[in-house]
């Protein structure tokens, strides 16, 4: 059976997880996050029952690493274990579209598709769209397990984590996010170990308390589709993960030099339509409602930067063999 999911960029960002002893894999926020479902970037993943001795992983067109693949198992297994299903082997591939591990949030696209795949490999596709329908918030908590963000891709143009479950927030509002390529290579430190180091940085605890305010805020620049307010709100968000992580013990750096030129640039520009924002990664995430390639082309020029630029925007959510999800 075959899934689809875009990753999702985080506007108030999930960055720390409850600790627990056990269930390392529960992966739940320490403060909620909102996010923006993209659309032309996707994760393509076919999961298939096999008659071989152990589950395959195929990863954009090659064998994949065997931690990748124990991974893949781990997340079989517990979409198997929930429907008391037995496990049995699988051939599963998967394809990305846009970089992996570099900042685009693979991980929230990746396990989002492979839940619904392999909801609809052991349950039929029927059967999966009707689970679905009836346990959105038991599919958030699969998808949720194999990486917390997964939670978010599930449904969309936003989607509101409540650092538990996650729901689809009614607001449409056709933002664009025009994603300033610094850098494809896969980021040293993997987003599962930010998330740990994070609450070692003395700039952790004072976030948590403002999330909500800022949580609330955001709402009401969505409800009010006003974009001057959403923006600063976005920047503060992104600098704020990069400051926790820089802060941490041992601190840890997701820029570039280049993507600091750029953040110093956009600081100079008196008046803007375009905000930034920044995962857990180099790349720059321009949100904005108009088309802005040419301005940010032109930004690039005037830095002297040889950067590829991705146009993205949002989008509803993943599908199930072409059909509509959204959990
Ligand atoms: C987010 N990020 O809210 C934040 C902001 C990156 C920066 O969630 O360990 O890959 O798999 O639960 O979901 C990236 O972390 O971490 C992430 P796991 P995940 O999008």
């Amino acid at each position: 059976m075959k899934a689809e999911a875009s990753p999702n960029i985080a506007f108030i960002k999930y960055w720390g997880k409850l600790p627990f002893t056990r269930d390392e894999d529960r992966n739940l926020g320490t403060n909620p996050s909102l996010s923006l479902t993209l659309s032309q970037a996707k994760t393509e993943t076919q999961v298939v029952r096999s008659h071989g001795p152990r589950t395959e992983f195929i990863l954009n067109g090659s064998p994949a690493s065997d931690a990748d693949t124990a991974k893949v198992i781990a997340h079989l297994e517990r979409v198997a274990s929930t429907l008391g299903k037995e496990l049995g082997t699988f051939r599963v591939e998967s394809r990305n579209n846009f970089p992996a591990g570099a900042g685009i949030a693979s991980s929230a696209s990746a396990f989002a598709a492979l839940t619904l795949a392999a909801l609809g490999e052991m349950l039929g596709l029927q059967g999966a769209l009707e689970y679905c329908w009836q346990n959105p918030q038991m599919v958030g908590a699969l998808a949720r397990r194999g990486s917390g963000s997964a939670c978010r891709s599930l449904a969309g143009p936003f989607t509101e984590w409540n650092g538990t479950f996650a729901r689809r927030l009614d607001c449409v509002w056709p933002l664009r996010d025009t994603i300033l390529m610094i850098s494809k290579k896969h980021k040293a430190v993997p987003s599962s170990d930010g998330h740990k180091l994070a609450q070692s940085s003395p700039l952790f605890l004072p976030r948590l308390a403002r999330v909500p305010g800022r949580l609330a805020e955001v709402h009401k620049a969505l409800t009010d589709k006003n974009l001057s307010a959403l923006g600063p709100l976005l920047e503060t968000e992104a600098n704020e993960l990069h400051e926790i992580a820089r802060t941490g013990t041992p601190g840890v750096d997701y820029a570039l030099p280049e993507t600091r030129l750029v953040l110093n640039e956009l600081a100079r520009m008196p008046q803007r339509d375009f905000y930034f924002t920044l995962d857990a990664g180099p790349n720059v995430h321009l949100i904005s409602e108009r088309p802005i390639r040419e301005d940010a082309e032109r930004m690039l020029r005037k830095l002297g930067l040889d950067v590829e630029i991705w146009e993205d925007h949002a989008g509803v959510g993943p599908t199930l063999e072409g059909h509509p999800i959204s959990c």
